[in-house]
């Protein structure tokens, strides 16, 4: 849930982007998707925005027939005794009432014949279509009903605004109290990462570190990670979206772990990189401060006013310039980054954004690469190094594969980074890992 007050607040900015007779309709996710029965529901980010209502199958209408006059109306499962046997009690619409605040509740199995009655009379309609089929059918058939029927043949709503451009604005702006929350998750998915230092050894399998990860995580009140775990040792860390976590780790190999919990819905998202036996070796050793070098330099950077595209400028500079150095690059620096050599190791974006949404929502249907940051948006800094075990490079230096990713908030002077609590110089890692509380 989400105090009354917080949700107030967003529903008044949100209202006064509207326009006077018009709606906008924000939908749950449906209970019904196939995505469901494979994984445990998660609500629809934007809906949870502005209600903190955590059931499937429900709309989220705000109407506004002008600046003085707004209804709120939320359509949700009734209560059914029979269906609470079997999966337990659901909020109803006498408690969401004051719950979600509203100004009527509705049953979800009515929705078809009223749904329409809240839209007579206006203009516009702000919707989102394409998210959910249920929910477009629901949408469209109800305006055909005001076109249909000739009693409410005065007005009928022309035009559809997609409202997406409206509220993922205002989400890529972060509240204090979402802020808190980020900062939470961040601590958090630290001490996970500090756990899985410590409990690392050989032989040990990836998805044993994974289930550290995920103790810590419940320990401290958290059910979910806010994504798929990574846990990719030796080879494995090569392969960005690792997530099988078979294998057996093996003393003298780096271990990349990528893993983030969801605390009370906001994520984060940490990578470290560490030696499976606790001691970096001279060539994991060159690449991993590579890697932090990067970092640092894009900690330093990132401020208002600063454009991400110009701070991974300065990264791959960094990357380039000492893979040149160690020979792993041949090169003129500027033709290896004009020609973009260097892809073939650092092949993915240096940040996303960070909220609700592990990759987080940005300005509709614009890269994060031009924006040019501000106070209170949440980012994370992930700047690696992949040398395939298929690479032409030394020996030495195939299959090691480096990530380290913190999250931050642009503050009004420069950052603050959320994730500090796992630490990410060698000396710390190896003093970390030598501790090996955990039996
Ligand atoms: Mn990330």
């Amino acid at each position: 849930m989400i105090s009354v007050n917080i949700l107030k607040k967003r529903r008044d900015i949100l209202i006064s982007k509207m326009v006077a007779k018009s709606a906008i309709l924000i939908f749950a996710t449906p209970e019904n998707i196939k995505r469901q029965n494979e994984y445990q529901f998660r609500q629809n980010k934007d809906f949870w925005y502005f209600t903190g209502f955590n059931e499937p199958n429900a709309l989220f209408i705000i109407v506004k027939k002008d600046d003085k006059f707004t209804q709120k109306i939320l359509f949700n499962k009734p209560k059914d005794p029979d269906n609470e046997i079997w999966f337990g009690s659901n909020l109803g619409q006498d408690s969401a009432l004051t719950k979600i605040d509203v100004d009527y509740a509705l049953p979800w199995n009515v929705i078809n014949e009223n749904i329409y009655r809240f839209l007579i009379g206006l203009n516009t309609i702000y919707y989102a279509w394409g998210e959910y089929v249920e929910a477009d059918t629901l949408v469209f058939d109800a305006l055909n009903n005001i076109r249909n029927d000739k009693s409410h043949s005065s007005i009928i709503p022309s035009t559809i605004i997609d409202w997406r451009p409206l509220v993922h604005e205002m989400r890529l702006f972060k509240g204090p109290e979402e802020i808190e929350l980020l900062r939470i998750a961040g601590k958090i998915s630290a001490l996970a990462h500090t756990r899985a230092m410590k409990a690392c050894h050989a032989n040990m399998f990836e998805y044993q570190l994974e289930g550290e990860i995920h103790h810590e995580f419940s320990y401290h009140g958290v059910k979910f990670p806010s994504y798929n775990t990574i846990v990719g040792s030796g080879n494995n860390a090569c392969i960005l979206h690792y997530t099988k976590n078979k294998n057996k780790m093996c003393d003298g190999d780096l271990v990349l772990v990528d893993a983030g919990c969801s605390f009370k819905e906001y994520a984060s998202d940490i990578t470290r990189t560490f030696p499976v036996n606790g001691k970096f070796n001279k060539q994991q050793r060159e690449l991993y401060n590579i890697v932090l070098t990067a970092l640092k330099s894009a900690l330093l950077m990132l401020k208002p006013g600063i454009i991400i595209d110009e701070v991974n400028n300065v990264v791959i500079n960094i990357i380039v310039n000492n893979l040149v150095k160690i020979g792993i690059l041949k090169g003129k620096v500027d033709e290896l980054i004009s020609e973009g050599t260097y892809q073939q190791f650092f092949m993915h974006n240096l940040s996303h954004w960070l909220g609700l949404d592990v990759h987080d929502v940005s300005r509709y249907g614009k890269s994060m690469k031009n924006q040019i940051l501000q106070p209170n948006m949440v980012l994370t800094v992930e700047p690696g190094l992949y040398i395939s075990p298929y690479a032409n490079v030394p020996i030495e230096y195939r299959g090691i594969g480096i990530r380290i990713e913190d999250n931050i908030l642009i503050t009004e002077t420069g950052n603050e980074c959320f994730t500090n609590g796992a630490v990410k110089e060698i000396e710390l890692i190896e003093d970390i890992m030598k501790l090996k509380k955990i039996n």
